[in-house]
């Protein structure tokens, strides 16, 4: 059986170096998330949105790099620190919570609410290494940030709120990557994660790749986090996200991928970021997210 799911919106952009993010959570309720993961065999229950402030009453000084480099850092730890509440208390009622971005920096939230009472695999799938820190981020963009932070990375350190109790390097699996930071790739190399660009899914398949990546995750964990950044896939098949890089994978690549995660029986958490409705065609991107999500749940085609 499904677990009952529990969605819950992060609308914010802060972290992002464009507009439109915020609006994703609507986007994908909009392109019939509640319907698809009904189709997938769980009860779903909508909890609404965390309060984020508009960007508009947001400080306009902290958008200058006071904090390191990190743009919005105070904003987005107040929305990250309610969301880690809401997803703990979610599981605590035994229920699977579907986070909605926003930008890539709510996975701060999503992650440490996650692994605060238990030992968690993390599958992050994404273009991007997000193992940027303030010093290291060419863009002071805290969606670059969020791997480093949950792993106390360089300034992230023993920095509480972005820091997830009970994740580890060697439980974190990056699938997807193409396009890295010098400094990202460094401190990748040094760390205990476990990295897979395009090149190994060309050369593997997605399907052994994401075997190796849930091996990963599982290992020696309580359950695992899924990450899915939509700029993971080819602009070609998800063109509303803020990040587009050309040769991403698929459709079915993407599905097959969920379909594996559905297959482990080890989910305990997922979120689905980065979908821009403003630079999407037809609300397409923010459909696919639906459908990816509802894979990931164990949506069988027979
Ligand atoms: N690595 C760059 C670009 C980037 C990261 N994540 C996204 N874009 N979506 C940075 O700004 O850290
Ligand atoms: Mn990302
Ligand atoms: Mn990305």
């Amino acid at each position: 059986m499904t677990r009952p799911t529990r969605i819950i919106g992060a609308p914010i952009d802060y972290g992002a170096n464009r507009r439109g993010v915020d609006m994703g959570p609507s986007a994908i309720r909009y392109g019939g998330l509640a319907a698809q993961l009904e189709d997938a065999g769980a009860a779903v229950a909508d909890d609404g949105d965390v309060a984020a402030p508009r960007a508009e009453e947001r400080d306009p000084e902290a958008e200058k790099p006071s904090e390191g480099r990190a743009k919005f850092l105070r904003e987005t730890k107040a929305v990250c620190t309610a969301l880690s509440d809401r997803v703990a208390e979610t599981l605590a009622d035994d229920e699977l919570p579907l986070v909605l971005g926003g930008d890539h920096s709510i996975a701060i939230g999503s992650v440490t609410g996650s692994a605060r009472n238990a030992d968690v695999g993390l599958v992050w799938f994404d273009a991007h290494g997000d193992f940027n820190t303030p010093t290291t981020s060419p863009s002071g963009n805290v969606h670059g940030m969020p791997l480093a932070a949950l792993l106390g990375i360089g300034e992230f350190a023993g920095v509480e709120w972005a820091n997830a109790d009970g994740l580890r390097e060697e439980n974190v699996a990056i699938v997807g990557l193409r396009s890295v930071d010098e400094a990202e790739r460094k401190a990748i190399r040094q760390s205990e994660v476990t990295a897979f660009t395009m090149s190994d899914i060309d050369e593997e398949g997605i399907t052994d790749v994401v075997d190796e990546a849930l091996d990963v995750a599982t290992a020696g964990t309580d359950g695992i986090h899924v990450s899915l950044d939509l700029d993971w896939l080819d602009p070609r098949e998800a063109p509303g996200v803020g990040t587009p890089v050309r040769g991403g994978v698929n459709y079915r690549e993407a599905h097959s991928a969920l379909e594996t995660v559905a297959e482990t029986d080890a989910l305990r958490s997922l979120e689905l970021v980065e979908v821009n409705p403003i630079l999407d065609e037809q609300n397409e991107t923010a459909s696919l997210a639906t459908e990816l999500a509802a894979s990931a749940l164990g949506k069988r085609i027979l």
